[in-house]
């Protein structure tokens, strides 16, 4: 099997190594899971090209920050907001001389984050009948939508009704039969879960669920 097959273990593994035993979240490993999920948007087929785009723009903004000279402050999300903040490198009402500070960057990651959590677990107590674009789209309405303007919500509602099945989508989730997929959801999700609620306390303490 080649590298880039996606597989859903992986997911499971990095946001497992994303977590340290302080409950920090390491950035190395929060960018890894978001771009196993790319990969995974990629093999939904083109229509995700667009929301694939947007994710890669955002992991690559951080890998630049971790791999730039102050690298050693984006380890965890925990130093990189106490960092950010003391410094001033962050644009907190509007935007100005930080448009891409790490803070907002991957506010936006962390929000993607909480519409996954609710598509899999969706996808996880699905029946036979259950339609891929319905689940993605309630997922969506329920979380990312309200901070989407009109015209993504509509590009992203259109990709929705293209998504493949939910056989095909067990399929391209890749770790064995239907009731091995939804065992694995079960684990994986908690995980996903935990990182996204320790980001979530996190953001929510100084105030930066809101980063223009
Ligand atoms: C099948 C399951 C896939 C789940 C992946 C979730 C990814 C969601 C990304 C949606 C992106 C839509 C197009 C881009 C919109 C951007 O304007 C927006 N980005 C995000 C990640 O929400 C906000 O970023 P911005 O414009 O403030 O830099």
């Amino acid at each position: 099997m080649s590298a880039d097959t996606f597989r859903l273990q992986k997911v499971l593994e990095t946001f497992r190594s994303s977590l340290n035993e302080n409950k920090e979240v390491y950035v190395k490993y929060y960018i890894a899971g978001w771009q196993e999920l790319v990969t995974f948007m990629n093999s939904l087929g083109n229509v995700f090209s667009f929301i694939s785009k947007d994710v890669v723009s955002k992991i690559q903004i951080l890998e630049n920050f971790l791999s730039g000279e102050s690298g050693s402050h984006y380890v965890t999300i925990q130093s990189m907001v106490k960092y950010e903040l003391e410094n001033d490198l962050v644009d907190l009402t509007k935007r100005g001389s930080h448009p891409e500070s790490g803070c907002r960057t991957l506010l936006r990651l962390h929000r993607a984050l909480h519409w996954l959590e609710l598509f899999l677990e969706r996808l996880r107590t699905s029946t036979e009948d259950s339609k891929t674009s319905v689940m993605c789209s309630d997922a969506y309405n329920e979380s990312l939508a309200q901070h989407h303007p009109w015209l993504i919500r509509k590009a992203v509602g259109v990709a929705f009704c293209a998504l493949p099945g939910r056989d095909t989508f067990f399929e391209v989730l890749n770790a064995g039969d239907h009731a091995q997929v939804v065992a694995l959801l079960g684990e994986s999700l908690p995980l996903i879960a935990e990182v996204y609620q320790i980001t979530e306390d996190l953001y929510a303490k100084n105030n930066l669920l809101e980063l223009p």
